[in-house]
């Protein structure tokens, strides 16, 4: 009863038209396939998916596929015209041959299925029997007979040759429907009598967990559920999202696409997800004035102190932040000293257009633009800063901040580039 139960429920969770099912073993592999332009055989999730408006459960498979209206029995090889329902004898439908419930135990109707097989006693029990109504056709070993199910209704069913559904001596080669159940969910099939010997296998599938195969394994009518679209079965199963391993880097799957994202200080400047967001952006240059990576400082002439792998690297989701250092500078008492500090800026050819400004504050806002410079890839270019005055001891510190000169227009880079900052 739990398989009778369970089909029901998922019937109804996805609301398809009614009728009855019955398949043979291999009847629906020719049938099926799983592209969507609701035509016969296609998969489908309600009735609208259906060019016919009529999507239904197959037991073969135990998923829903689109079929098509019939009057008479001109249906493809291996289905049957049966009424879609036992209250609706008004619509007639393709129903695979075998439907997943002929011979099995019932009590009432709606144990064989939402379609229109009937509850019929057999002997000594109650057993589903197909609908036959249309033209009398029944699945080899069976009978087309007037019956009365357990309900009352009269019509006509596939009622077995041998005068019941049991395995006898006399009964080989009878096939009934049958299910594997476990806690993995029911699977249905059908088995066969071999005389003496009793029942074959069960040709069902036996319930599995699901797994990325193509295959609905738990037969709850889902292929690859949970599985399908996640990292490691992106497009298809066994499609791994590369580089979500990488420090720094995060992947998904987007609409069956791998799609990567960098945390923050990360940067994905090659284009290529499976190195990940490779490029990390320096940490010890600081972000601000008050933060400013101090270089070094002078108290006599000719020093130069530079620093380079440093970087504002760039990619197709954003960039990293300004540079922010500092150095501080003493005048010398010796009078033959000039003072001309300055900063330099080289970028590399692979880089972009950077531009280093400089002042003496804190703030910004107070920064002489006289002391900016543009630079170009491959270039460098000098700051000569603020002279103090000779001899009298005075001391100053110098902030530089160093930026992309044109965000919108920069191209994906992880060079590092080189600030010097020193007295001629
Ligand atoms: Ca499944
Ligand atoms: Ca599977
Ligand atoms: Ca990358
Ligand atoms: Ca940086």
């Amino acid at each position: 009863m739990k398989l009778r139960r369970f089909l029901i429920g998922s019937f109804i969770l996805v609301g398809c038209a009614g009728g009855s099912t019955s398949s043979t073993n291999n009847s629906t592999n020719n049938s099926t396939n799983n592209t969507s332009n609701g035509e016969f055989g296609d998969s489908c999730t309600r009735d609208e998916d259906c060019n016919s408006m009529h999507c239904i459960l197959w037991a073969a498979d135990f998923s829903l596929h689109c079929t098509d209206e019939c009057t008479t029995q001109n249906c493809p090889a291996d289905f049957t015209c049966r009424q879609s329902s036992r209250d609706d004898v008004s619509l007639s439908l393709c129903f695979p041959d075998e439907s997943g419930f002929q011979c099995t135990d019932c009590e009432i109707d709606s144990h064989c299925g939402q379609y229109s097989d009937r509850c019929v006693t057999v002997g000594d029990s109650g057993v589903c029997l197909s609908d036959c109504s249309i033209g009398g056709k029944c699945n080899e070993g069976y009978i087309c007979l007037p019956k009365t199910s357990i309900a009352g209704y009269s019509g006509n069913v596939c009622v077995p040759q041998t005068g019941g559904c049991d395995c006898t001596a006399g009964s080989v080669g009878l096939t009934v429907s049958c299910t594997n159940e476990n806690t993995y969910g029911s699977c249905s099939g059908v088995k066969q009598c071999l005389g003496d010997a009793g029942w074959s296998d069960c040709s069902a599938l036996v319930p599995s967990e699901e797994v990325c195969d193509g295959v609905d394994n738990n037969c709850n009518g889902s292929i690859d559920e949970g599985l399908i679209g996640t990292p490691e079965h992106c497009e298809q199963c066994d499609t791994p999202c590369s580089g979500g391993d990488i420090e720094g880097s995060d992947v998904e799957c987007l609409n069956a696409q791998c799609v990567l994202t960098c945390e923050d200080g990360y940067f994905d400047t090659d284009g290529e997800n499976s190195t990940g967001c490779e490029c990390e952006d320096d940490t010890e240059s600081g972000t601000t004035t008050s933060s400013a990576l101090l270089l070094g400082g002078g108290d006599d002439c000719d020093f130069s102190i530079s620093k380079s792998n440093v970087k504002i690297p760039v990619d197709e989701n954003g960039y990293g932040s300004a540079d922010y250092f500092k150095f501080d500078y003493e005048n010398p008492w010796g009078i033959t000293c000039l003072s001309y500090p300055y900063a330099t800026l080289s970028v590399p050819s692979s880089g972009n257009r950077l531009k280093m400004c400089a002042g003496t504050s804190t703030s910004e806002s107070s920064w002489n633009s006289d002391y900016c410079v543009t630079v170009y890839p491959g270039q460098t270019q000098t700051i000569d800063l603020e002279p103090i005055g000779p001899g009298n001891g005075d001391s100053l510190t110098f902030y530089l901040k160093i930026e992309l000169d044109s965000p919108s227009t920069s191209q994906p880079d992880c060079s590092s580039y080189t600030v010097t900052c020193g007295d001629e």
